[in-house]
């Protein structure tokens, strides 16, 4: 019996030598994140295993996927079920970027910390928002929902076998098997001629949406390994003659604790595809929509530590408002200088501020007598408990746009004087079926419980000092 733990683990293996066999490069970006990996880890000794342990780190992959209508999601749902992936957090990137990004998404991941460690696989799935007006008149809508209709992306023995394993915990061997190839399957590149008509039309509007519409199956867009420095698989991918984009994507290098997620990704590849021409004849090309991308995960944010993110983003986007000035302009390290006026530079303060996620431990019980600090950063600070940073599991909306954008042929068509789809949070775990776990509510559980053993565990009461780390409230020292 293979467990959903076990198909999860085999299923990032089974689809990352798929994907290394259509994409090559995705191997050298393989190749050369493993590199890096073990040169951190052998200049950093156990420091570089403080966000998971190398093993963790070595088979770690996020996909990304796309489809096409709320009947496709439920079923990716089902099928993500069996590996004991569920949806958490919602995106909406129809706004996130000024070029056309019509889609609404999730990310399919184990929320079970144990599960993380075991094998974090996670899949950022995008929803197609076809009746969005902005971007779909009614005619080309009513098109859209017909084909997408028409087709079927998985098989109904695969979602039988799915279902399987929800409800008995995993399959058996030769079951197993069967429903790692046909997942995979479902996920490769379709040889089939695509209407070359209809998919000019949907590019129009959207790459994205030509993508996801004018296919009749659905395929991985791209596969993400982790790297524990970012900065230097940048530049050794240039080093082998592959282009990435301009920028990685998230908080700017810095001496300081790394935070949430930093992501960058080379430039999609011309993969030949076959055309239907309008005359019926079928003829080779090409499109460029899939590519490789490469992430480094920092601590977990609080709500409140999220909203100083957003704050120190955007003085950055005001900051390089100005470039233009003197050519010389250092723009890392001014974005280095604006983030350490957000963040604090080291992890304890990061905790004590309410700003990054932890989980404590019990270090020893307090010596007779002495009375133990009234705040948990204070027991810290004293030696009572320890912290260990919560690594960020979820993904960034503003970069994941800055991903979809770096990577569209064209910026597309959006109307703006017309009014969206109402497609929120509720509205798209009801198209799921099954709770949409907020990422939040995860990390905030996590801690508060490590925190509630670590106290009962030394006969500690809750503190209720002042600095005792909340994780809604946080101030700027300027504002209290
Ligand atoms: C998904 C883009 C988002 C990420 O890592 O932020 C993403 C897509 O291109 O389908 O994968
Ligand atoms: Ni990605």
């Amino acid at each position: 019996m293979l467990s959903t733990t076990g198909l999860r683990a085999r299923f990032a293996r089974t689809l990352s030598e798929l994907y290394g066999r259509e994409v090559p490069a995705y191997t050298t970006l393989v190749d050369l994140s493993q590199q890096v990996n073990s040169e951190v880890a052998a200049a950093m000794g156990a420091d570089a295993e403080r966000l998971g342990s190398l093993d963790r780190v070595t088979a770690e992959r996020h996909g990304a996927i796309r489809v096409g209508t709320p009947g496709e999601l439920a079923q990716v749902a089902r099928i993500f079920a069996a590996m004991g992936m569920s949806p958490t957090g919602y995106y909406d990137l129809r706004d996130a970027a000024a070029s056309a990004i019509p889609v609404v998404s999730t990310a399919f991941r184990p929320t079970d910390p144990a599960e993380l460690a075991q094998n974090p696989f996670r899949v950022f799935t995008s929803l197609l928002a076809v009746d969005d007006r902005r971007f779909f008149s009614p005619d080309l809508s009513r098109r859209l929902r017909t084909f997408l209709a028409g087709r079927e992306l998985f098989s109904p023995a695969l979602l039988v076998l799915a279902d399987r394993a929800v409800a008995d915990g995993g399959l058996g061997e030769s079951d197993a098997q069967k429903f790692l190839a046909g997942a995979a399957r479902s996920f490769a590149l379709s040889a089939e001629p695509i209407d070359r008509a209809w998919y000019q039309e949907l590019e129009q509007v959207s790459a994205v949406a030509a993508d996801i519409g004018g296919v009749r199956s659905t395929h991985i867009n791209h596969l993400t390994p982790r790297v524990l420095d970012i900065d230097a698989l940048y530049r050794r991918m240039a080093d082998h003659g592959i282009t990435m984009i301009d920028s990685i994507q998230g908080p700017p290098r810095w001496d300081g604790p790394e935070i949430l997620l930093r992501q960058t990704s080379f430039r999609a590849l011309a993969e030949p595809r076959r055309f239907r021409n309008p005359d019926g004849t079928v003829t080779e090309g090409s499109l460029r929509v899939r590519f490789g991308e490469v992430e480094a995960r920092g601590i977990a944010l609080t709500p409140a530590g999220r909203v100083r993110y957003d704050r120190a983003v955007a003085e950055i986007d005001l900051g390089s408002l100005d470039v233009g000035g003197p050519a010389d302009i250092d723009v890392t390290a001014c974005r280095q200088q604006i983030w350490g006026q957000h963040f604090p530079s080291d992890e304890n303060s990061l905790f004590a501020e309410g700003l990054g996620v932890f989980t404590v431990s019990p270090v020893r019980r307090p010596p007779d007598g002495r009375r133990p600090p009234t705040s948990v950063a204070g027991l810290i600070a004293g030696g009572w408990l320890t912290a260990e940073p919560v690594v960020y599991e979820d993904f960034l909306p503003r970069s994941a746009a800055g991903i979809f954008s770096s990577n569209l042929t064209g910026a597309g068509a959006k109307d703006v004087t017309v009014d969206g789809a109402d497609l929120d949070e509720s509205w798209l775990e009801g198209v799921l079926g099954t709770t949409l776990h907020r990422p939040d509510d995860l990390y905030g559980a996590q801690q508060e419980s490590s925190i509630s053993w670590a106290l009962a565990a030394l006969g500690l009461p809750r503190p209720t000092g002042p600095d005792h780390p909340t994780l809604t409230a946080s101030r700027y020292p300027s504002e209290s």
